[in-house]
């Protein structure tokens, strides 16, 4: 009965049809998330179909950059997709980035997953980058092709950690503790490890497009506002453009581009060279295989695969009038996730692609560092963050997870079994705001999980 006298009244007073009495909204703004790219799908699919706005000829490289992605390799001689290893991670894109979602934690650690540590000595590199472990590099292979000896293989044990809400239920979190085991030679005492999972690929053409200047403003290096968070940004080297460039990509933020962060996974995680990673990760050790030939992947199928990725388009919120749903936003902001979180950015313009190119969007994250504390550090530097800083996640699609990859398992390693979990993980910058999330009645609390899943 309410309804029809409302729409009369936003008939006559259009401002009354934004808001309630008290100020709530009666819809959250940002339903679109992805701006015109937006896909309004609620399947298993939701990550994995092309921006809505795509040009037909945009389509067509899409498509074939998503052949290039599902793509399985082989060790060479093959007839195609040949030239895996002779070490690697796994052999698709898709095995890291199940259906374009995160990975899960891997059930048998040794075997091909979405899972792999990120390895260096103390210092850096020629360009300020992890300094690489002599006969091992940044990145361990624990798989290698018939007839090669992998890097190593790894173990994991677990610490656990115990919290009470402050209305009374209890939570036990477990930390993995990664170790490197049997390493094909012997490895030096002092390396650093930084367990890694692969994580959603859509939208990222989006978040390439957001200007430098739009994300600067968001980093406050000293706190001069002194609200406990301070937010830093990468600089990266890239090696595209053989100059240092602000940080985007990958769980500490250390790439500066999709392309990047595609050049180096065809080459370290699955051992297949490229016009831009010429080189075998493998080069120079004992289990490299001498007959490999130079570009294993074509410059076609680079491109097109970094174009996939920059074209998915972002699944819409959803029930977003649920009164529920608004509760939870309010308190998101009250309790200052949304500091980090950053609701929304306008993108510049992306050459060549104006289907990304001047979206209004609501990616939830500010593209900076942060330090989230002591319990989250890999002790592991990545050019200007250090052991302790990670990059703000975007939270668009994440509610969306139990259903476009079967698991709930969040953060860098995939250490946290739900969204509850992956707050409580939050300490350094963040951590009043976990306290405040801890505190929380039952209600709001359930309210701000239900903004999550909306999104
Ligand atoms: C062995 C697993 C593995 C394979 C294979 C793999 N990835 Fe990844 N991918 C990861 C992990 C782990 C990260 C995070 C890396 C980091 O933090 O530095 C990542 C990060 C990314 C990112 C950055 C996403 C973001 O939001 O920051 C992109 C893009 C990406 N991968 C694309 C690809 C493409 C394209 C391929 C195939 C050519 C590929 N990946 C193959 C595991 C993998
Ligand atoms: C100081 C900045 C900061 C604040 C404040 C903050 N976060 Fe985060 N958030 C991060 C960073 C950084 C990560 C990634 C950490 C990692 O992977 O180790 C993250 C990760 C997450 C994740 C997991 C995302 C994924 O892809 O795995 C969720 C969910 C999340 N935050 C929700 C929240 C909520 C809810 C709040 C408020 C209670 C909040 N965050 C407050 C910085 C922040
Ligand atoms: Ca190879
Ligand atoms: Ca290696
Ligand atoms: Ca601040």
């Amino acid at each position: 009965m309410k309804k029809p006298i409302l729409a009369i009244g936003c008939a006559v007073l259009i401002l009354s049809c934004t808001e309630n009495d008290d100020n709530t909204p009666r819809k959250l703004e940002g339903e679109k998330a992805g701006g015109e790219t937006t896909v309004f799908v609620k399947t298993s699919q939701a990550f994995g179909l092309p921006a809505t706005n795509l040009s037909a000829e945009s389509l067509e490289k899409h498509l074939a950059g998503d052949k290039a992605f599902g793509a399985l390799f082989v060790a060479s001689p093959a007839q195609k997709n040949g030239g895996l290893g002779s070490i690697f991670n796994n052999n698709s894109c898709n095995g890291c980035h199940p259906s374009d979602g995160r990975a899960s934690v891997p059930e048998n650690l040794n075997g091909m997953s979405g899972l792999f540590l990120k390895i260096s000595i103390p210092g850096t590199d020629e360009h300020g980058g992890p300094a690489p472990v002599p006969g091992f590099g940044t990145q361990l292979q624990h798989q290698a092709i018939y007839g090669y000896q992998p890097e190593a293989k790894m173990s994991v044990s677990y610490q656990e950690k115990n919290y009470t809400f402050s209305d009374g239920s209890t939570i036990t979190l477990q930390r993995p503790v990664y170790a490197i085991v049997s390493p094909y030679i012997p490895l030096p005492g002092n390396v650093l490890v930084s367990p890694r999972i692969g994580m959603p690929v859509f939208g990222l053409g989006l978040l390439e497009s957001i200007p430098e200047n739009a994300i600067l403003a968001h980093a406050d290096l000293d706190d001069k506002d002194k609200d406990g968070i301070s937010g830093k940004a990468n600089r990266v080297w890239d090696f595209v453009s053989g100059t240092v460039k602000l940080g985007r990509f990958g769980w500490k933020a250390g790439t500066p581009s999709v392309l990047v962060q595609s050049a180096g996974a065809y080459n370290e995680d699955m051992g297949l060279t490229n016009y831009l990673k010429p080189v075998e990760s493998s080069f120079s050790q004992s289990n490299n295989d001498p007959s490999s030939v130079l570009l294993e992947v074509s410059r076609e199928e680079l491109e097109n695969v970094t174009f996939y990725s920059l074209t998915l388009g972002v699944p819409a919120g959803r029930d977003f009038d649920d009164q529920e749903v608004i509760l939870g936003h309010k308190i998101f902001e009250q309790i200052n996730c949304s500091t980090c979180h950053v609701a929304s950015f306008t993108t510049g313009t992306y050459d060549g692609i104006p289907e990304i190119s001047n979206q209004k969007i609501y990616p939830y994250t500010d593209m900076l560092l942060h330090d989230m504390g002591d319990d989250l550090a890999d002790n592991r530097t990545e050019f200007q963050a250090n052991g302790n800083e990670w990059k703000t996640r975007p939270l668009w699609g994440i509610g969306l997870t139990a259903l476009t990859s079967g698991h709930t398992s969040f953060l860098h390693d995939g250490r946290a079994r739900n969204l509850t979990e992956a707050i409580l993980w939050h300490g350094g910058e963040a951590e009043k705001s976990r306290e405040e999330f801890r505190k929380l009645s039952t209600k709001d609390r359930e309210a701000l999980l239900r903004f999550l899943e909306s999104l």
